[in-house]
Order: C-alpha cells, then structure tokens, then sequence
C-alpha cells in the first residue's frame, strides 16, 4: 500500500441532464443506465476506487432516487478504516435553497470537508465514460505545487463549445480559460483542435475553501465550477493542466488509451455505445485490470432460441433472444426480444421487450418498455417524429415503461 495523502473525493451527480432527455426525465443524469449493465456514474466510481480513492461523497439533487438507490446497493460502504462511499443529498445547509450551480452544490457540503480534514479535494464530474488512473493527476498536482489542477484533453474544435477551453503553456501552467466559448480557440499544433477541461479538478483544500467563499459573495456569479470557480482561480492562484494523453492505465490497449467522452447528448450517448460493440471495441470493457464496477445481478446466462442471433452486440444475462436478430446493438440484461423480430444499431436498456417481428434500428429503448408486435421503429423517421423525439443525428429515443404499436 502506497503511502497516500489524505484525500477526499466529491462526485458531481446532480446535473440535471436535459439534452439526454428523454432519458433523463425521471432520473439524473448519472443514473441514466449505458453499456448492457452499467449506469454512468459507475465509470467515475471505478476510476476512484481502483485507484484507492475511498473516501467518496457523491452530491446529488435532481431525481436522485435511482441514484441514490444504485450507489446505496452497489456502490455503499461505510466503516472499514474510515472508507465510504456514500450519496449526500441536497440539504439547504446554508438556506433554504437548492444547489444553485456545481460550486453551490460543494459550498452547501463544506461541512463534509471540516470533519474529513483532507489535504486535497479531488472534484470530478459523474457523466462520463473513460478510465482514468486520478493517482497520477494527483502526483502532477502535488509536483507542481498547483491550488488547482484541471484534467485536459485534445477534443475537435467543431465540438468544443460544450467545455472549458485551457491555454496552458509547456511548463502546464493554465494561462488563460475561457468556458463554453461560441468560437473556441484551437491549439498551437493543430488549429482543429481545443484544449478542453474534462469536468475532473483536483484542489488543494484551502484553495478551494477560499475560492468557493469568495464566489459565494459575488452577486453575478453562477456559482459554477468551469464558468466562476476555475476562471476565478486562473486569475489569482497557481492554476495547472494534467494532460490526460500522458495517463496510463494498466491494461488499456493502443486503441482504447485516451479515450474520453461526454455523453451529455443522446448522438454522444448512442456513439459511445457504438464504440463498445465495434470488433476491435474503440472502449474495451473487456479489461479486468481497471474493472468498471458495477452491480450484478443473480441471473442466467443469455439463450439463444429457435435460429435467434445476434452479431457484434452484446448481450446481457438473463435475456432471451429467440428466432430474431440482433446486429450491432447493445442488449442489457432481462430483455426479450420475440420470434421474427429485427433488431439493428440500437441500444435496448434491461427489461425491454421486442414483440413478434417488430422492427427497431438506430434506436435507444429505455426501461421496461414494450415494443408491439409487428411495430416498425427506425425506418421511417417521419412517421416516428409522431411518436417519438430524435435527435440531429437521426437517434430515436423510446421513453422509459412506452408501451408502443404501429399507428393504424
Ligand atoms: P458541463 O458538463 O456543462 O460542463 P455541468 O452541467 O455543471 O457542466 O456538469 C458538471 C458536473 O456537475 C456533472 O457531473 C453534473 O452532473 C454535475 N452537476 C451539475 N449541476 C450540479 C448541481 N447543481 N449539483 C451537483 N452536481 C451538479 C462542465 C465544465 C466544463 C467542462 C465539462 C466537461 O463546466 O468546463 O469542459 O464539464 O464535460
């Protein structure tokens, strides 16, 4: 065991998630449930945990149940040599108002800070799917003598209006920041390409008390992280960049290293599950040496019936495929997908059920809905439009428990 400094981390888990909605509309963003088995803020969990990170506050607030519960079952711990995992809800400790912005969020949890007494706060965001080993930000934190550190990655320009663009020079050192800016800057060596913030900060604890005291007096601000607290902290402190490009992770291939995404809308989201079934997986979660943990549940195994099939997809336990075809598609577990039905580049969360020769493509079916016999989802975006949202990128989203058939 690795002499470590004493270490807090809070998980970022109440954003609201709109641009995943349907998705999104009665659970936070965290819970919503990817890869067959997971929800997002598994990945965030298991980045900290396999790096020895156990003392975890995850502060939520929008439609938290699920959330709650999921970390309660899954995720909980509490006692062993002052570990925890645990969800700290929104408490109105300062008021009675609820989280304002991300900064409010952690300025409301100060209290969780006093009583852990860390020497840095480790701030990252619960809506993304990387691996990550957070043991070497915190080295590069530590080395450079920062007050703040910010997780960087390479993303294209064209997308970058969505993050906190980073200019930093050779040594690291943040010169300039600039959030979610309209025409984003690109980088020395590549004009296509933006320097953006991850959402993951690494503190030392004084520095953020202070910064997060100070913010609390402005009348303007947001009380957000990337839009006032870094910014603010740019400004006036040691500020510093730790190049995601240079972390490692035992186990990750040539092709899987680097990778990141924000699946904050539902194209990002379906994309990421694309990755995942391709062959040679652009995300491998194949690698048992950075688990991403999660909850498994006691179920059979998959079956196969009656000629049913399935290519380059995966497949969850306790589901049942039977004289029906599934290619490219992510299956999570307890689904069934009935006689003659074609299922194709879509994404079906547990519980669903395909019925006899329904057709789906290109779609994501949340929870437990049912798609009726001989329904045709997919084909025809017109006639779907009536029924369903879909996104720029020609993604259909079925609300969770929908309970569909084919308009006469
Ligand atoms: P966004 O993701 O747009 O940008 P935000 O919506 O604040 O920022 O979400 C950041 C994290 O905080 C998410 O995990 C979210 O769930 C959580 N969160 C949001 N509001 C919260 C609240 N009131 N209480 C608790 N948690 C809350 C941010 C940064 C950018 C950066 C991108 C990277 O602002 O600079 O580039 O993340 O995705």
């Amino acid at each position: 065991m690795r002499n470590q400094p004493h270490v807090l981390a809070i998980v970022l888990a109440g954003g609201e998630g709109k641009r995943l909605f349907p998705h999104t509309a009665d659970r936070a963003k965290p819970a919503v449930p990817f890869g067959g088995s997971y929800r997002l803020i598994d990945f965030v969990l298991s980045n900290l945990v396999n790096a020895g990170f156990m003392r975890i506050c995850v502060l939520t607030q929008y439609k938290s149940h699920s959330l709650d519960r999921h970390i309660s079952q899954v995720w909980h711990m509490s006692g062993m040599g002052g570990e925890y995992i645990t969800p700290v809800p929104a408490q109105q400790r300062l008021g009675p108002r609820w989280y304002t912005g991300s900064a409010d969020a952690i300025l409301q949890s100060l209290n969780l800070v006093y009583d852990e007494k860390p020497d840095h706060i480790v701030v990252f965001g619960a809506d993304h799917v990387y691996r990550m080993d957070p043991r070497q930000m915190l080295d590069h934190h530590i080395a450079t003598g920062a007050a703040v550190t910010v997780a960087g990655i390479r993303v294209p320009r064209s997308e970058a209006f969505a993050f906190g663009c980073i200019d930093a020079g050779d040594d690291d050192l943040i010169r300039d920041w600039v959030e979610k800016p309209s025409d984003p800057p690109g980088t020395p060596d590549d004009p296509d390409a933006t320097f953006a913030s991850m959402g993951n900060y690494i503190f030392t604890t004084d520095a953020l008390v202070t910064a997060l005291k100070a913010d609390a007096e402005k009348p303007d601000s947001t009380h957000d992280m990337g839009g006032d607290i870094i910014p603010a902290l740019v400004e006036q402190e040691r500020a510093y960049v730790y190049d995601f490009a240079r972390n490692q992770v035992p186990g990750e291939t040539e092709r899987d290293r680097g990778y990141w995404r924000d699946v904050g809308t539902i194209d990002a989201f379906y994309d990421a599950h694309v990755d995942l079934v391709s062959v040679h997986p652009v995300f491998n979660l194949y690698n048992n040496l950075w688990p991403i943990r999660t909850q498994q549940d006691n179920l059979p195994p998959a079956k196969f019936v009656n000629g049913g099939m399935s290519q380059e997809s995966m497949v969850g336990a306790g589901t049942i495929i039977s004289a029906a075809t599934v290619r490219n598609s992510v299956v999570s577990n307890n689904v069934i997908v009935e006689d003659g039905a074609v299922v194709e580049g879509s994404v079906l969360m547990p519980g669903v059920r395909i019925g006899r020769g329904a057709v789906v493509r290109k779609a994501i079916v949340d929870k437990n809905c049912h798609i009726g016999a001989g329904d045709v989802i997919g084909v025809d975006h017109e006639r779907d439009r009536l029924r369903f949202p879909i996104s720029a990128g020609g993604v259909v989203s079925v609300a969770k428990n929908s309970v569909t058939s084919l308009p006469g």
